[in-house]
């Protein structure tokens, strides 16, 4: 009797569950009606113009505002589609009469460029909505953007740059390695043909990465070859 009240529960909690289940899927696979979404770059630099882009898919409306929040201090320029600056909410808006129920598009992509301040650093976020017919919903996508940091100034970001203290001037591949830095002389290589034959490889990489031409890479060797690195002291 215990047993088969158990196994009762059992049956009405698997059945809440699938039904639960089920719900939750139906909810995700159901498209939204209509969306705004944000597409900003990973990285800015101070006084270097950043693009913005909002996707907008409408679907259905007549009236239809956009209205994006952008960081303090940034300025705004290049706003498509007639759109403008409200200097006193810091705000970039647009406005149109246009909905696919007037005839107009179900897809529009809007577009601004902002320019960060000088000695500018760390995140930044944007914040924005946008309404259809007087609904009203968050930009969604992209919020955050973070300040572009190179310390060796080799002009490869820190986040990716996997040889820190690059020297200055010289060529990096695109993890911010130079060929010195890939085959450092003072390494333990067990001889020079050794560290001759890895600068020969590293030199073919950043010829064939279009980083140094075939008589740079000719140099490099050439140097490597002339140099005493992996040579034994004869002392
Ligand atoms: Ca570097």
């Amino acid at each position: 009797m215990k047993t088969n009240r158990v196994t009762e529960l059992k049956q009405v909690i698997t059945v809440t569950f699938v039904v639960f289940a089920t719900v939750a899927a139906e909810a995700q696979i159901t498209p939204p009606d209509r969306s705004a979404v944000r597409h900003l770059p990973t990285t800015y630099a101070p006084g270097v113009p950043v693009e913005v882009e909002l996707e907008v898919n409408l679907l259905s409306g007549y009236v239809w505002a956009v209205e994006d929040g952008i960081p303090a201090g940034w300025a705004v320029t290049d706003i498509s589609d007639a759109g403008s600056f409200d200097t006193f909410n810091r705000k970039v808006k647009w406005l149109f009469f246009d909905g696919p129920q007037s005839g107009g598009p179900t897809n529009r992509t809007l577009s601004y460029v902002v320019i960060p301040p000088a000695g500018e650093s760390g995140t930044r976020y944007f914040d924005g909505r946008w309404s259809v017919d007087g609904s009203l919903d968050p930009i969604l996508g992209d919020n955050g953007i973070d300040s572009f940091t190179d310390a060796d100034g080799d002009g490869v970001e820190d986040s990716i740059d996997l040889c820190p203290n690059t020297p200055a001037g010289v060529i990096v591949n695109d993890t911010g390695c130079s060929i010195g830095q890939l085959c450092p002389c003072e390494a333990p290589w067990r001889n020079h043909g050794e560290y001759i034959k890895a600068v020969v490889g590293i030199a073919e990489d950043f010829r064939k990465a279009g980083l140094i031409t075939t008589s740079e890479q000719k140099s490099v060797v050439l140097e490597a070859a002339s140099s005493g690195c992996g040579k034994r002291s004869r002392q």
